[in-house]
């Protein structure tokens, strides 16, 4: 493409950033015009990108990082400088520690401003502030240099365990212009940017003579597995081996949750009790309890320890990182799945199923968890419990396989992960590994831009605050997105008070049945104020129908909800006063 004020024979910046781009079959922008970038954003849409704005670069890095996930290739977040790049970095930060695949993009100021610190406009050296949060990080001086930049971010980003990336690009660097001919050589189309990583045959059988061994065996899927879209070969391995297993929140719907073989109902029973643990995409973090210890939800469980692993991961430094693992299998996860279930398919009968004894004992819990979940679920309390509002989204999920969850909060997400099952993979998109409030609206936009499928997000009220103001972008693009606020007046809940007296409310406590639903209806979306499941289950099940942007406030009994949801373990206890 060349400029459109020079002769034909001229290109610059501008055009080879989006040339280089749309080389490698990037369409999709999510970002926020403003200086050096605005007139860049203008240039992608005139150019055929879909160039999605929003109303704050943390919710646009979210988008990024989310589309990176659900299609393999980096998402885009385009920022202004400094300012604009620090409220990216946030979601960067968050897509390297979830594996997410994204390419921060941020306009910056001239380095021999920068570097004598005279004062720039938004002066900030970025690439040293993004180094140590991002998996790579590159700036771009010469316009030359473009094709090789943009190539370089998108190989780091999606080859070997997938992260976040920062591209700096100085303001002087899109004026700069050059001969077209010789941009257009600069240009780099990534060939095989993400290459298969073959597992070592003397690995796959280490693992699977392991395997053979065990008892009482159990498979954890991570969302690494989901992200590997390996998912025939997953589910043949799984039910092959007739392994019960365990999805982590964004491995759901791998297998569907009403899977025979799932454990997810008797989990603080598996963990500790199985003899040996097959990790496929999943780390030994805190959410799972660094594979020792006890296990969380606050009740005493049998402690882990003992079990030998399995650890099937792209990284070959995941593996030892809490515990040792007997028999690691380095790979994509795609190309070991497909070693393994060769070794299993070859033994054919041979393969041991588990003992009767092992699935039965599961089987008891499970029905036992179940059962117990099932009287809840049939309480029909007035003001709504997050039971009995997701007793409604479990319905609407499981009549709407297709439709992307995006969940957030700490009662809302940890309710939501056990009630709402998932029938799909990468249906359901969520906290994931750090936790993070605020990915909620940029998770839906994103969701809805790159799949066109109905979004449902399950929002607490508090996390909703952190990306609210999206329900604008949501609603420009006129999303298929439907945002349930799950409202119980607060943070965890809207009960605490000011022990002073004073008037200043608690610090956890929001305005009292604040009405979400009308900050949807003032961008002309729907909003609808549900007090009951029926009005809830119209709502929503009318806003998958329509596709209309829409904003049902749940109203939820102010008094449901524990301090932190499941992880209220994490909280530090204040020391007894004497
Ligand atoms: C699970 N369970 C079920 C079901 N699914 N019972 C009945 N039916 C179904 N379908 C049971 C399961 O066996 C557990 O019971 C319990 O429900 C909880 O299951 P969960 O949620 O899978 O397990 P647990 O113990 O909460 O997992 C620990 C955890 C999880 C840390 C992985 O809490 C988590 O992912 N938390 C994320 C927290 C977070 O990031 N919050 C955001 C910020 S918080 P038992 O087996 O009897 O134990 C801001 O404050
Ligand atoms: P979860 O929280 O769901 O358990 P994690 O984010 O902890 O998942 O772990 C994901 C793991 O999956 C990471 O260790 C990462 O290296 C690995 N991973 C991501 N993509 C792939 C892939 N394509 N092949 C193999 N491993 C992968
Ligand atoms: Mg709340």
């Amino acid at each position: 493409m060349t400029t459109d004020t020079q002769s034909q024979e001229m290109t610059d910046g501008f055009n080879l950033v989006i040339d280089a781009l749309k080389l490698n079959g990037i369409d999709t922008i999510f970002g926020l015009p403003g200086i050096p970038i605005t007139d860049l954003t203008r240039k992608m849409q005139a150019a055929g990108m879909r160039m999605i704005s929003f109303r704050h670069e943390q919710n646009a890095g979210n988008a990024a990082a989310i589309a990176g996930f659900l299609t393999q290739k980096p998402g885009i977040c385009l920022t202004v400088s400094a300012p604009g790049f620090l409220n990216g970095l946030n979601a960067l930060t968050n897509a390297t520690t979830n594996c997410f695949p994204m390419i921060l993009i941020s306009g910056s100021s001239e380095r021999e401003i920068v570097d004598l610190q005279q004062g720039d406009y938004e002066e900030m050296d970025q690439l040293a502030i993004a180094k140590p949060l991002c998996k790579a990080a590159y700036r771009v001086l010469h316009a030359e240099d473009i094709g090789i930049g943009v190539a370089r971010a998108i190989r780091a980003a999606v080859s070997g365990r997938p992260g976040g990336v920062y591209l700096d690009l100085p303001a002087k660097l899109f004026a700069q212009s050059i001969d077209a001919a010789t941009g257009k050589a600069s240009l780099i189309k990534v060939v095989d940017p993400a290459p298969r990583q073959i597992p070592a045959p003397d690995a796959v059988q280490r693992a699977l003579d392991l395997l053979k061994t065990a008892k009482r065996p159990l498979i954890i899927l991570g969302k690494g597995a989901a992200y590997a879209q390996a998912d025939d070969d997953i589910r043949a391995l799984v039910e092959k081996t007739g392994i019960p297993y365990l999805p982590m929140s964004m491995a759901k719907g791998l297998l569907p949750d009403t899977h025979k073989q799932s454990a997810a109902a008797a989990r603080s029973y598996v963990l500790p009790e199985a003899d040996v643990v097959m990790l496929i995409g999943a780390r030994l973090n805190w959410l799972l309890s660094h594979g020792k210890g006890k296990t969380w939800g606050g009740k005493d469980h049998k402690a882990w320890g003992g079990q030998k692993y399995i650890q099937v991961d792209i990284s070959p430094q995941e593996a030892d990182s809490n515990v040792r693992i007997d028999a690691p299998v380095v790979g994509d996860i795609g190309s070991c799945v497909a070693a393994m279930l060769g070794g299993i398919k070859a033994a054919g009968a041979g393969w041991p199923q588990p003992s009767g004894d092992w699935l039965g004992a599961i089987d008891e819990r499970k029905t036992k968890n179940i059962g117990k979940m099932a009287e809840t679920l049939a309480k029909n309390p007035s003001p709504m419990n997050f039971h009995s509002a997701l007793n409604v989204m479990r319905d609407i999920i499981k009549d709407n396989p297709d439709a992307i969850l995006v969940n957030e909060g700490a009662n809302a997400l940890d309710f939501t992960r056990s009630i709402v099952d998932m029938y799909k993979p990468r249906k359901r998109l969520d906290v994931g590994t750090w936790g993070v409030m605020g990915i909620g609206m940029g998770f839906a936009v994103a969701a809805a831009v790159v799949s066109d499928k109905p979004v449902i997000a399950v929002e607490g009220d508090s996390a909703f605050g952190f990306s609210g103001m999206e329900v604008e972008t949501i609603c420009r693009y006129n999303l298929p997105v439907c945002v349930v606020v799950m409202n119980n007046n607060g943070v965890y809940k809207g009960t605490d008070v000011n022990p002073t007296g004073g008037a200043d409310v608690a610090p956890t406590v929001f305005v009292k049945d604040a009405r979400y639903d009308k900050m949807m209806e003032a961008f002309g979306g729907v909003g609808v104020y549900a007090k009951t499941p029926e009005e809830l289950r119209k709502a929503v099940e009318e806003a998958v129908r329509s596709r209309k942007p829409t904003l049902v406030n749940a109203v939820i009994d102010e008094t449901a909800g524990t301090e932190s949801g499941r992880i209220t373990s994490l909280n530090p206890t204040a020391a007894k006063k004497k």
